[in-house]
């Protein structure tokens, strides 16, 4: 019996993508500062001129899927992270949003066999996502953490894969 886990110590040679939608950007904002604090002291080089960290900017939670995607097809990243909050308002669009957003890239990540870190808060205030954001904790260090995890493991079960 053989058992596959990821590690948390073995980012030197990962590359990393992160995807953050602008809309509610008081909260994604404060997502993206806790995620890079992570990995940078997971030792991640987050450095503008490492190559191991590349940041891109969406619209809203709705478009993370299709730059996710981009980003997982070019073959320079082992895992991508999208992070985004969406807030319940007094129309049906919170449902259409979460629902794209969380279909979108669980499909992304299958089709492309790259993990795709689902790092989207939805809440039904703006005070329960910004509690989620870093007033209590901040979960942007737990999709990090969660990056970290799956980008290692990734790594293990390619390994067994290519020595069949
Ligand atoms: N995008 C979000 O990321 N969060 C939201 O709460 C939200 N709401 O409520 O509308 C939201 N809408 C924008 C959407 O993601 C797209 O950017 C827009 O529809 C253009 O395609």
């Amino acid at each position: 019996m053989a058992t596959f886990e990821g590690r948390f110590n073995d980012s030197t040679d990962l590359r990393i993508a992160v995807v953050v939608a602008r809309f509610n950007d008081l909260v994604t904002g404060k997502l993206l500062s806790g995620c890079l604090d992570c990995l940078s002291r997971h030792g991640v080089d987050t450095s503008s001129t490492s190559g191991q960290l590349d940041i891109a900017w969406v619209p809203g939670s709705f478009e993370l899927p299709v730059v996710a995607q981009a980003l997982a097809k070019s073959n320079r990243y082992e895992v991508v992270i999208t992070l985004g909050a969406v807030i319940r308002g007094d129309t049906p669009h919170f449902d259409v949003v979460v629902a794209e957003a969380s279909k979108g890239i669980a499909t992304v990540s299958r089709e492309t066999g790259i993990p795709i870190i689902f790092g989207v808060l939805t809440t039904d205030t703006l005070q329960q996502a910004l509690e989620r954001a870093g007033i209590k904790s901040n979960l942007g260090w737990s999709y990090a953490l969660q990056a970290l995890e799956m980008g290692s493991l990734m790594k293990v079960v390619d390994k067994v894969n290519s020595s069949k």
